[in-house]
């Protein structure tokens, strides 16, 4: 494994088995405190200070929560999904400012963009995250190189920072993105996947969430090294077969592959009445199936949705749209839902209408790496 901190992003030395011919060679990249970071760059004044992006926290009594904050807030305790209240008990000084969606998107289609240009294979599976598989390199030393030039694109075009994890498979690249953030980049070399793991804590597994750590502690496994010392037939006892790839990847064997996805960009459902109606209670119940069954499209391309579109065709042609951004992915009904009608309500002005439509955008798969256990 090799460690790169941000204080030497360029590499000097390459690792030892430059020459050797990989099978797979997988780069996740993701970007630094992202809407904070976007912020920051569009308002240099705040450069250098605890920024948090969430609503309000009037003074300690604010109800929501924070989406993100620099890191000079997360010095003082602050992170993602903590509510503003306690954010502004840690750090009264912070300067909080509301989220602005469409632009973070735009500069994430800007990004996403610049990646995929790179002509590697390609995934994106977040706002601010995305793979590509380096293996057409043909060394780690190249996909290394090519990680440096990603970084200085993205500072010199977006005036952002990131950081890199590559590694011969999804998962340990993941992890390796994650390991020395902000600005870092982190190569795990095939024969060093498990001394890498080894001392991390098991929540460091995508997919290992709070309630498996809890069950696994219940077993005394609390890094991946303890993981990959215990007996695969107790872990199946406990968790069934989400415990196979677990074990797995604990003892160094990544096989999470890359498998690229163009992405679908939106998707959408209308209905043209029979005759042009103003009846609030027929629009309402038509745009209620409309939404059943623009869900329905969403779960059939295993994807989760950002925005909301709503579509109001008035008689003679006259169409009207209002779009809204949710504050988080989503691949239920009931936002999907709620959210239409609160846009038809606020948008529909009493005259005769034609056709109501619902469009869903900013969609993506959610990442398949991530780990199951059942329970
Ligand atoms: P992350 O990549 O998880 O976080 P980050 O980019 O802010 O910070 P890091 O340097 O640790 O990667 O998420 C990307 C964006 O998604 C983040 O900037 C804001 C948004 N987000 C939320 O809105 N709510 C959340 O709970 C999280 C985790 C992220
Ligand atoms: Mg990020």
């Amino acid at each position: 494994m090799m460690s790169i901190p941000r204080t030497n992003p360029a590499m000097t030395s390459l690792p030892s088995s430059q020459d050797t011919r990989p099978e797979r060679i997988i780069l996740h990249v993701d970007m630094d405190s992202f809407y904070a970071s976007v912020e920051v760059q569009r308002r240099p004044e705040l450069r250098g200070k605890p920024v948090v992006i969430g609503s309000d926290p009037k003074e300690g009594k604010g109800r929501g929560v924070a989406c993100t904050c620099s890191y000079e807030a997360r010095a003082f305790g602050i992170r993602s999904a903590m509510p503003v209240s306690q954010a502004y008990v840690l750090c009264p000084h912070a300067i909080f400012l509301p989220p602005d969606f469409d632009y973070y998107s735009r500069i994430s289609g800007g990004i996403m963009e610049l990646l995929r240009s790179t002509g590697f294979r390609f995934l994106q599976v977040s706002i601010d995250e995305a793979y590509l598989d380096l293996s057409p390199c043909g060394s780690f030393g190249a996909a290394v190189s090519l990680a440096g030039q990603i970084r200085e694109d993205l500072q010199s075009r977006f005036g952002l920072t990131c950081s890199i994890g590559i590694a011969p498979g999804k998962t340990v690249a993941k992890i390796a993105s994650d390991f020395h953030k902000p600005n870092g980049l982190t190569v795990v070399e095939p024969g060093d996947i498990r001394a890498f793991l080894a001392p991390l804590p098991v929540n460091k597994i995508p997919g290992v969430g709070k309630k498996a750590e809890l069950h696994l502690l219940e077993l005394g496994i609390r890094t991946v090294g303890d993981l990959a010392a215990t007996d695969i037939q107790v872990l199946l006892g406990r968790f069934g077969r989400g415990a196979v790839s677990l074990h797995a990847l604990a003892l160094g064997n990544d096989t999470a592959e890359l498998e690229e996805y163009d992405g679908i960009k939106s998707l959408s459902r209308e209905t043209t009445f029979d005759s042009d109606t103003d009846d609030p209670a027929r629009l309402m119940s038509s745009l209620n199936a409309l939404a059943v069954a623009v869900h329905q499209a969403l779960e059939d391309e295993h994807c989760r949705c950002r925005t909301v579109t709503v579509k109001i065709r008035y008689q003679g042609f006259v169409t009207r749209t209002k779009s809204r951004t949710l504050l988080h992915m989503t691949g239920n009904a009931e936002p999907i839902r709620a959210c239409s009608q609160e846009l038809l309500r606020e948008m529909y002005d009493g005259r005769k209408v034609r056709l109501v439509g619902i469009r869903l955008s900013s969609c993506e798969k959610p990442d398949p790496c991530q780990m199951t256990l059942g329970i």
